[in-house]
């Protein structure tokens, strides 16, 4: 059955949640609430990868993510951490994460792959092509789904490279990241053809080619008002066999996973 990621973003500026849990205390606390809504994980992030965004400090990542990690660890809660440093890798896995959610799939710190390499642990590649302050400059394609599959294929291949066991690779398209509107449609519409059968994380939720999908006269364009819209992903996500969905509302997501079982379980009852 499809996982559930809860998004905890440790930070003052992401998109759509940014400056709500930016103290440990108050990110522990949604934390937990996310795993009790029905997160399997907890993605926790401390650094914001909005368009346009600034990077942190190693230090000032390692701050944000690590007491926030321990803490859920604590209270027995699973742990994805999203970074694309090394260093803030390797003291998560330290700290209890599980699984590390590099949105640069090893491309932004030559010394990941080795740090996954020694752990031995999950580890999501996203499809990515520069950091938040260059990326939009770099969303021309001719054809998305095939151009996708080919990055992340080279990525997957110096990883393995590099020591990495390609069973614990799970693949993500970057939705929104270097990516028009339109050119998320495909690659929702395509999982196998740019994933093959690898595992697979959509992260759609709040996202701005959602905003754009629903919009109409009159109708509020705020991110948090992309919920229902991102179910609707997280229903089809489930359909097609996922392995996870990272989103912003759990509980919705885990009520939308539990209907696709529902209704599969009816399909396989029939056959
Ligand atoms: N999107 C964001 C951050 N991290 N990680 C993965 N694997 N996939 C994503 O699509 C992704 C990510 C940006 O969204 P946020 O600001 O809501 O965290």
């Amino acid at each position: 059955m499809t996982l559930v990621m809860g998004i905890l973003n440790v930070t003052p500026d992401s998109f759509s949640d940014g400056g709500r849990w930016d103290t440990a205390d108050a990110a522990l606390a949604h934390g937990i609430r996310l795993a009790r809504d029905g997160a399997h994980l907890v993605d926790v992030g401390g650094e914001s990868t909005r368009p346009g965004a600034e990077r942190v400090s190693p230090e000032e990542e390692l701050t944000r993510v690590v007491p926030v990690v321990s803490g859920l660890v604590e209270a027995g809660i699973a742990v994805s951490v999203d970074t694309m440093r090394a260093s803030t890798a390797a003291a998560a896995l330290e700290a209890g994460a599980s699984i590390i959610n590099d949105v640069s799939g090893g491309l932004a710190d030559p010394e990941m792959a080795a740090v996954i390499a020694g752990a031995g642990c999950d580890y999501i590649a996203m499809h990515w092509r520069a950091h938040s302050t260059q990326m939009d400059g770099l969303d021309r394609y001719d054809d998305v789904v095939a151009e996708v599959r080919d990055e992340l294929a080279a990525r997957v291949d110096a990883l393995t490279a590099a020591g990495v066991d390609p069973a614990r690779i799970i693949l993500d398209p970057g939705l929104g990241f270097s990516k028009v509107a339109a050119s998320n449609w495909p690659l929702l519409a395509d999982i196998p053809g740019w994933a093959g059968d690898a595992r697979v994380l959509i992260g759609a939720s709040r996202k701005r080619f959602l905003g754009a999908a629903v919009e109409r006269e009159g109708r509020d364009a705020s991110a948090a008002s992309r919920d229902h819209a991102t179910t609707a992903i997280t229903a089809l996500a489930a359909e097609r066999g996922v392995w996870a969905v990272r989103v912003h509302d759990a509980g919705a997501a885990r009520d939308a996973i539990s209907v696709v079982s529902a209704w599969q379980n009816a399909e396989h009852t029939q056959e």
